[in-house]
């Protein structure tokens, strides 16, 4: 019993959504999906566009595994819809 409570609560397995730098998309436009589809401030919004401009990629947030693929999603037809190249993934948390 104590076993199976534990099984049933265990959390998901999480997955890390990580931008990937080109060298088109403009910079407003990263910072604009990442307030819009991550939630973040300007600001952070504003560094974490910059870390992956400078280091190739970065974390976006944390979610489980439907979560991760929706914002995906989400964010590669935006861009796409303003022909942009923008590249989006996700990791298992630990890789
Ligand atoms: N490197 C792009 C530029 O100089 C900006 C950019 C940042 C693009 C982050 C994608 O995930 C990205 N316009």
């Amino acid at each position: 019993m104590v076993d199976r409570q534990t099984a049933k609560t265990k959390p998901p397995p999480m997955y890390q959504v990580i931008l990937l730098n080109d060298d088109y998309t403009p910079m407003e436009f990263v910072v604009l999906v990442l307030q819009k589809y991550f939630g973040k401030g300007q600001e952070e919004a504003m560094q974490i566009m910059l870390a992956v401009h400078n280091t190739g990629r970065g974390v976006c947030g944390v979610y489980p595994k439907d979560v991760a693929a929706t914002r995906i999603t989400r964010v590669l037809q935006f861009a796409r819809s303003r022909q942009h190249p923008l590249q989006c993934v996700m990791e298992p948390v630990g890789d």
